[in-house]
């Protein structure tokens, strides 16, 4: 596996992005937006097992599948936003009441230790220390996780209100395509991060 000259002269921060679906094929959904995140740049490095959580807020709706996807990257945050975006249009998401069924969400929980409180980017995620159905699949692949600001994720979970609600499912599973895992990234998105 060849690694760019490029690659090893910009280091990168990890990037932990939360995946969710609750409308149409719900692991087709996550898995699109896998294969599109890790196609579009990122240097993804781990996928966690996929969770049905319950959905927590917003109106009447069906379960979730949720996932936590790793990756490396010196992209600048924006950046990495405007990605995420990019994969829920590539779903098919269309946004008609907040909270409500998607077929495809990609929050960034965390980019590294950047802390922001721009409601357009709020890093850390403002809510992802209290839910479960983020904090289980991250701490599925990265036990020894912490939420900047917040501490460990294991101790966050053990007190998150809708731990009851999360299941993992053991017959399911995430690929990450093993010559995505350390793709360049884009020539356009060539700004450092900060
Ligand atoms: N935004 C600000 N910070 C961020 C960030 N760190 N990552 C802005 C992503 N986006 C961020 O997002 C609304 C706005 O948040 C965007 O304009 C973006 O610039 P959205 O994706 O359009 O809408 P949303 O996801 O419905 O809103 P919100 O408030 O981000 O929702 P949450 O808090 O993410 O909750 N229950 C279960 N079981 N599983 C789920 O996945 N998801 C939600 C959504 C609620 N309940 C759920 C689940
Ligand atoms: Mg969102």
């Amino acid at each position: 596996m060849t690694r760019s000259a490029s690659q090893s002269a910009r280091p990168g921060r990890t990037v932990v992005l939360a995946l969710g679906s609750n409308l149409g094929d719900r692991l087709l959904n996550l898995q699109r937006g896998v294969t599109f995140l890790c196609g579009s740049g990122l240097r993804c490095s781990a996928v966690s097992a996929v969770f049905q959580t319950a959905p927590v807020g917003g109106p009447e709706q069906g379960d979730f599948l949720n996932a936590v996807l790793l990756a490396d990257s010196a992209l600048p945050a924006a950046e990495i936003l405007r990605r995420c975006q990019l994969a829920e249009a590539a779903a098919g998401r269309v946004r008609t009441v907040r909270w409500g069924p998607r077929t495809l969400d990609v929050d960034i929980i965390a980019c590294g230790a950047e802390v922001s409180t721009d409601p357009q980017l709020t890093l850390p995620h403002p809510r992802a220390h209290e839910r479960a159905f983020v904090l289980a699949p991250w701490l599925d692949v990265a036990p020894d996780a912490r939420l900047p600001g917040w501490g460990s994720v294991a101790d966050l979970l053990a007190a998150a209100p809708d731990r009851t609600g999360v299941r993992r499912l053991d017959g399911e599973r995430l690929a990450l395509a093993a010559d995505q895992s350390v793709s360049d990234e884009q020539p356009e998105a060539s700004a450092q991060c900060r």
